[in-house]
């Protein structure tokens, strides 16, 4: 198990236990049995919903996210829509590393890009640390305003070192990351210092978004799985624990999530997270076995077979389930986000599905939709 105690695990930043620690997501995370099974989907705001793309508005992704009122309704509309077990703070991981100026925009129908991108010592500068009053104050409304109005957890997020530093060196998305690798293997002192502001980052942008009442915090290391795991543990794993540490002092449950990361798991699953997301790749109980069973599971449901007719995609859901075989400490959710062509439709019918399936399973669920 992870370092944090079972009751430090249940009370939030200032000690007081969340209203949320009897929630199927938190109970799940505590591998507890008897509340269903909880489902939300990585990237359920934004793109694939018409309501989004009436609210989103005029300028790229980001003017949207400093919006606290935009930003708060977006974030609701998957709650109503699909009646999901969890909210996720509309936002994105290149947040932080925007607000204290690196230079970095979203490109719209790229992702995001640099002018600048990192490449020497020098850049190190361009990484100040977070000041949370001055530079996140939108964040901090944004959640004030959604935790006043949501009757489910909110999980507030950050980008892990791996990701978060392929954006900054390659500039772009990048399918090889060949300079993020060769700035690793040449420079390993630049590369640690480099993750080690990022980490700070995190770090900053968590522990606001825990303070204004986020209840659970996903560390998004979603391109880590491009590296062997022997250099997964040198060049990534402290950073991730230091970040991942950082949050169980404040008591609020963690889950750390890449794709690709099958050969990884023991590596992922060591630097400290409650539960550990799962691409489709790797079957749930496969998954179990190479974590020991230590760690929650989330996952893990092809998003691209969210576009199939329903009577393969309802088989889906059960196999995942039954990969699942029962196990507590399970938060159905897709391998990875939704893609954008996806029919909300269809989520929904997971979603009734799961929560069908949990509570026939004899799981009591305490707020069925
Ligand atoms: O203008 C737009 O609508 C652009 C699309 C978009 C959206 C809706 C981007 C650009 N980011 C977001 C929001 C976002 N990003 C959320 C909000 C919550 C939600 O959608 O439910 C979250 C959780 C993220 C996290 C994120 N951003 C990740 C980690 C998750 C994952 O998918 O692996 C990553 C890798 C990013 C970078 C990013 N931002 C946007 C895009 C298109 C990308 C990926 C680019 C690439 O393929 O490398």
């Amino acid at each position: 198990m992870s370092k944090a105690s079972a009751s430090n695990r249940s009370a939030n930043v200032s000690g007081v236990t969340d209203r949320f620690a009897n929630s199927a997501l938190l109970r799940a995370l505590r591998q507890e049995p008897g509340d269903g099974v909880p489902v939300w989907f990585m990237r359920q705001a934004g793109r694939s919903l018409p309501e989004y793309k009436t609210v989103r508005g005029q300028g790229t992704i980001l003017n949207a996210i400093q919006d606290p009122e935009r930003a708060a309704e977006i974030t609701m509309q998957p709650i109503r829509r699909y009646g999901v077990d969890a909210a996720i703070l509309f936002s994105d991981i290149v947040t932080p590393v925007f607000a204290v100026g690196f230079g970095i925009d979203i490109t719209p129908g790229v992702g995001p890009t640099c002018e600048r991108p990192f490449a020497s010592a020098s850049d190190l500068d361009r990484l100040r640390p977070l000041d949370p009053d001055s530079d996140l104050g939108f964040q901090t409304e944004t959640v004030e305003l959604l935790v006043h109005e949501l009757e489910v957890p909110l999980i507030g997020f950050a980008g892990g070192p791996f990701t978060l530093a392929s954006y900054l060196i390659e500039g772009k998305p990048s399918r090889d990351y060949a300079k993020v690798k060769a700035l690793m293997m040449s420079d390993p002192r630049l590369w640690h210092q480099l993750c080690d502001r990022i980490a700070d980052l995190a770090i900053g942008t968590l522990t606001n978004q825990v303070r204004a009442g986020a209840s659970v915090v996903q560390l998004f290391d979603s391109w880590a799985g491009a590296l062997r795991p022997e250099h997964y543990r040198e060049y990534v794993l402290t950073h991730s624990t230091k970040i991942l540490s950082a949050m169980a002092d404040l008591g609020v449950p963690r889950i750390h999530f890449g794709i690709n990361t099958g050969e990884l798991l023991p590596q992922i699953a060591a630097a400290g997270a409650e539960a550990i997301g799962v691409d489709w790749r790797t079957p749930l109980g496969d998954a179990r076995q190479r974590t020991g069973g230590r760690v929650a599971l989330q996952g893990n449901l092809d998003p691209a077979l969210v576009l199939a007719p329903w009577s393969v995609l309802e088989q889906e859901v059960h196999r995942v389930l039954a990969d699942n075989a029962g196990h507590p400490g399970h938060i159905f959710n897709l391998g990875h986000g939704v893609l954008p062509q996806t029919n909300p439709d269809q989520l929904k019918r997971i979603v009734d599905l799961v929560h069908a399936v949990g509570s026939a399973d004899g799981q009591t669920k305490g707020t069925s939709s």
